[in-house]
């Protein structure tokens, strides 16, 4: 047996291997958060931080909101756990209903995951599924695109486009390609909202169904505003060329909503604000506001329909232990109260152009090469220090934290999605402290 103390008082020897961390490098210098109420977290020694990321793009309506954890605390004492396999609760069904209700039109049915991975990885199944289902099981392909990111399992990484997600696991699943992403930034720096530039990227969605012939390809997957490879906004006309090109080969598009879903571009989902339909789409994170996890897949009504016409049966051989967990489904159904009470479903319109304009303040600012911006997701670009790729924006990700604010970094660029709750006067301290980070970043 391990004989291992409580809490080392030194990091450096915890049992606790830490997920996309420099477990080294953060052990031997933890940041450690004890405690969060709204807008703020709190250090462990005591420090007050203004938290611009939503804890990791997922707690939309602030920090222990009282409704949710009231939810959570009353459903844990009634009911802790229950089955969804051949058994039911209704607080999953209510749940389901719930979120149906704020879906686009069409989009009735909810499968319950419990983290945007893992809807990813089902969403891909069902379209999978779906075309067999409808005898046309030659569909066997998956497209994503380069700097998508869609979690981390076998299928979502095997989709996924950032290269250092992929490369230490393999070839991950077989008939995946991948369509080129939309980062431009000859044509579209510091381009407000969506760039100007780049619909024709979509076309090659076209070189890719006539390398595999169409009638091979299940499923293309993107985000519509990518999250993770540093907020890359889909250029004007760009989905909707997509769109067409799926339906004109017969492919389900799926758009991943993990970050993009319950509000951060201003309405429901980001399909509502782009005005483009796909055929399933994923959704975590802001679901149940951070606080249990879980994570879903909406389906058009159609594709639901299809697994019904079955001969009587199971129709679809997937599902998690956690699909539909009590807790979880407690918590979504008090954070869509929340949602609805203090209308942050729709509040980001009424930020959008202050955090635009202060967010764009920042052109001009040593080392800044691109930012850009949707809704309340933001980034700023610098140019890598030559030979220490990602070592100017973690120093910069570092000050703007002894300053007091939590930013997000990746590779050398700055993301920034603030709680939905967020005040004007809390952008701009935002922006001023990363202004004040960047004139003393080498
Ligand atoms: N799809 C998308 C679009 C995501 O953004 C996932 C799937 C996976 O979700 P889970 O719950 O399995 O982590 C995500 C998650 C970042 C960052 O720094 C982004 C995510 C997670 C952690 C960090 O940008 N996105
Ligand atoms: N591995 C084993 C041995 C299991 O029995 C199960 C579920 O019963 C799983 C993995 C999958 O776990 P989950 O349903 O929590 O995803």
């Amino acid at each position: 047996m391990n004989k291992r103390a409580d809490f080392p008082a030194d990091l450096r020897r915890s049992a606790f291997w830490m997920p996309y961390t420099a477990n080294r490098q953060f052990k031997a210098a933890p940041r450690l958060l004890v405690r969060a109420e709204g807008m703020h977290y709190w250090t462990a020694d005591g420090r007050q931080v203004l938290d611009g990321q939503a804890g990791l793009w997922c707690v939309n309506a602030g920090h222990c909101r009282p409704k949710i954890v009231a939810a959570v605390q009353k459903q844990v004492a009634e009911m802790d756990f229950a089955p969804t396999f051949n058994m039911g609760h209704p607080i999953a069904f209510e749940f389901a209903e719930r979120l149906a209700a704020i879906a686009p039109e069409r989009f009735s049915r909810v499968f319950f995951t419990n983290s945007g991975s893992e809807s990813a990885d089902t969403a891909l199944k069902i379209a999978l599924a779906y075309h067999r289902a409808r005898g046309e099981g030659q569909r066997i392909r998956l497209i994503g695109r380069e700097r998508g990111y869609h979690g981390v399992n076998f299928g979502g990484m095997a989709v996924g486009g950032i290269p250092a997600n992929r490369k230490a696991f393999g070839p991950g699943v077989a008939g995946v390609d991948h369509i080129r992403h939309t980062h431009d930034l000859q044509r579209n720096s510091f381009s407000k909202g969506q760039p100007q530039h780049g619909a024709e990227f979509a076309d090659d969605l076209e070189r890719v169904c006539t390398l595999h012939d169409p009638s091979t390809i299940a499923a293309v997957i993107v985000e519509p505003v990518a999250g993770s490879a540093g907020v890359l906004v889909p250029p004007q006309g760009y989905l909707q060329r997509l769109r067409e090109i799926c339906s004109k080969h017969g492919i389900l598009l799926i758009f991943d909503e993990v970050i993009t879903g319950f509000g951060r571009l201003g309405q429901p989902f980001a399909s509502q604000r782009f005005g483009v339909m796909p055929d399933l789409f994923t959704v975590a994170k802001g679901m149940t506001n951070g606080t249990v996890p879980m994570g879903a897949v909406f389906a058009k009504d159609s594709i639901y329909d299809a697994f019904m016409d079955a001969p009587e049966g199971i129709e679809l051989f997937h599902g998690y232990t956690y699909s539909g967990h009590p807790l979880a489904c407690a918590a979504g159904i008090a954070t869509l109260d929340t949602y609805a009470d203090e209308g942050l479903l729709t509040r980001t319109q009424s930020l959008e152009k202050h955090f635009e304009d202060c967010l764009h303040a920042l052109k001009g600012s040593r080392h800044v090469v691109d930012i850009r911006n949707c809704g309340l997701m933001g980034a700023v670009e610098l140019e890598p220090r030559p030979g220490a790729p990602g070592k100017r924006a973690y120093e910069a990700f570092l000050k703007i934290f002894e300053a007091g604010v939590l930013i997000r970094w990746t590779g050398d660029i700055l993301a920034f999605s603030p709680p939905l709750i967020v005040e004007k006067a809390q952008i701009e301290r935002i922006f001023d402290t990363i202004r004040e980070a960047l004139k003393t970043v080498q």
